[in-house]
This record gives structure tokens, sequence and C-alpha cells, in this order.
């Protein structure tokens, strides 16, 4: 199996420039030549992002920016998740804005019948339209790849089958919307809270997570890592860092339990936006922890 480097150059799912120049830095920081330390890897280039003008932010939907050109790059990613995944490779999609998530898990769901994914990050992820306080549709892709709540995106386009919510695991997340709150109790959706881990501890946490997804029988786990699930105070390079988070080592946890399971399918890291980093802290990091999962898959082969 090779790794399938796969570049999302999306901001309009967080209206928030820099973001979109995530894949060119981690490029720029050898994420290439760090992956091939330990496996071959392909480089398949960017999605393309077509332009739009900040007017038109709502022309296609009063509630979700952007709308048409996000359904339309993810329609793209999607194919490109798919292809990688026919091909038997391993899809590393590298953001851009969390709203490409929609399009990672559409490509993964159409080519497994019955996934998990694991959402690994701050906040949920799972507004709807009507629920949304920002209209940002990177807080809203979850919700549309389960099909919950009348969601255009998801209606616009979505070859995968629908993810079940009670196969959607949010971990470390600890910034959610009223609207979020009740969509978790509603749809049962499995939330692990900062809250709970600093309780229970991690580990015992993860011990939970994984024997879920064990007793689920899923075909395949899709990993989606946003920076910001970790502390506010190591990722300056991210649009909405939120305090008491994740440590490195901690993320590293969570990621080696996951590949443990011999079900990790594909995986994407999203929110890296290098404007906002200081030096390239944030960019460095996002390197180590490819490397860690590249390793620790090369390991397990
Ligand atoms: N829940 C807030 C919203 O929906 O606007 C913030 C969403 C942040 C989403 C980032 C990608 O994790
Ligand atoms: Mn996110
Ligand atoms: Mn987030
Ligand atoms: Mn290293």
């Amino acid at each position: 199996m090779n790794i399938d480097f796969i570049g999302v150059p999306l901001f309009y799912g967080c209206d928030r420039k820099g973001v979109e120049k995530g894949p060119d830095k981690l490029r720029e920081k050898s994420a290439i030549e760090v992956i091939r330390n330990h496996m071959e890897v392909y480089d398949l280039g960017n999605i393309y992002a077509p332009d739009a003008c900040d007017e038109d932010k709502f022309i296609c939907h009063s509630k979700m920016k952007y709308l048409q050109e996000i359904a339309d790059i993810n329609t793209n990613l999607a194919h490109q998740v798919y292809l990688s995944l026919h091909a038997g490779n391993f899809p590393l999609v590298i953001g851009g804005d969390h709203a490409l998530g929609l399009g990672s898990i559409s490509g993964v769901s159409k080519h497994f019948d019955n996934i998990a994914v694991v959402w690994i990050d701050a906040h949920g992820d799972i507004n709807t339209p009507e629920t949304s306080p920002s209209g940002n549709v990177h807080g809203m892709p979850l919700s549309a790849a389960m099909g919950v709540g009348y969601s255009t995106l998801r209606n616009l386009y979505f070859e995968g089958r629908k993810v079940k919510p009670e196969n959607v695991h949010i971990i470390g997340v600890r910034d959610l919307d009223e609207g979020e709150v009740m969509l978790a109790k509603e749809e049962n959706i499995n939330l692990y809270t900062m809250e709970e881990i600093k309780e229970k501890g991690l580990s015992a946490v993860l011990d939970k997570m994984i024997r879920k997804i064990k007793g689920s029988h899923v075909d395949a786990v899709h990993m989606s890592f946003d920076l910001d699930a970790m502390d506010g105070e190591l990722v300056p390079g991210t649009g909405l860092p939120i305090p008491d988070g994740f440590t490195e080592d901690q993320v590293k946890d969570i990621f080696k339990s996951l590949l443990d399971t011999g079900l990790v399918s594909s995986m994407d890291l999203v929110e890296l936006n290098p404007v906002l980093d200081k030096g390239d802290t944030t960019a460095d990091l996002s390197i180590e922890l490819i490397d860690y999962v590249v390793k620790t898959m090369k390991e397990k082969q």
C-alpha cells in the first residue's frame, strides 16, 4: 500500500484566507520526503478550487457560505479519494478547512459499505444550516455526512452511503453549539469530550472507543484530524485555537490506538493556516504527526 497525498486548498468553509496555503506549506516543509522515509508516496497535487467573489458567498444558500464552490471541490475530492482507495492506496488528505471532510467521507463511503468516522476536533462540526451560528460550512460536514437534518450540502451531491451516527466518534470536543448538543443526543453520536478525558484519563476513553468500533463490524475507519483538537497554545497556526486541548503525545496515542485496529483506511489533516502560524510551529507539528502516522503504519505492515 502506498500513500496518496491529496492537497485541498480550501478556505471557503471557514471564510478566512490563509488556510488554503496548508497543503503547499507542508510540501515546502518536505512532507513528501518525510513520508518517503517510511512508505512510497504519490503527490496527487491540489484539488482544483474555483475562485469565488466575497459578495457571492450566500448566492447559493442563505445560511451556507460558498455552498456551490464547496460542493464542487468536495465532489472532486470524493472522486480522488475513491480512486486512491480503489487502487489499494491510503489517501492522506491535507487541508484546507474542515469542510473537506464531507468530500473525504463521501469517497471513503463510496468504496466501503459501512464505515466509522473518528473526528478528532475541539468542535463537533455537526451543525446544520439551521443550527449554525456562523454559516461557515466547516462547522457542518459531519451532520451532512450522516444525512442528519436537512442539509443542502449533502443533497447537492454525496456519492457515498450515509455514515450511521452510532459509527461517528468525536473525540477531544470542548466547544459545542446548542444545536450540536441536541443533535448529538437525538442521534446517539459518540462524543468523547475533553471533560470526560480529563476525568477518566485518555487511555480509558480510548479503550471504550476502540471497543465500540471493533464491536460495530465496520469495514473501515476514516480518521479526520483537526489541528484545533490540540491545546490552543500548541497550534497558533489554526483558525480557532481552543484552550485545554490535547498534547502531541496524546494525539499520537489516539492515532496509535486507531492504527492498531488495522481498520484505518484514510486520514484528513485540516485547518493549518500558515498565515496565522508563529514561525512554522503548527506546520512543523503537522509534519511530526504525519511522520508518526506513516512510521506507525509502516511498522504494522
Ligand atoms: N461550531 C462553530 C460553527 O459552526 O461556526 C465553529 C465551527 C468550527 C469548525 C472547525 C473546523 O472545526
Ligand atoms: Mn473541525
Ligand atoms: Mn475544530
Ligand atoms: Mn519524527
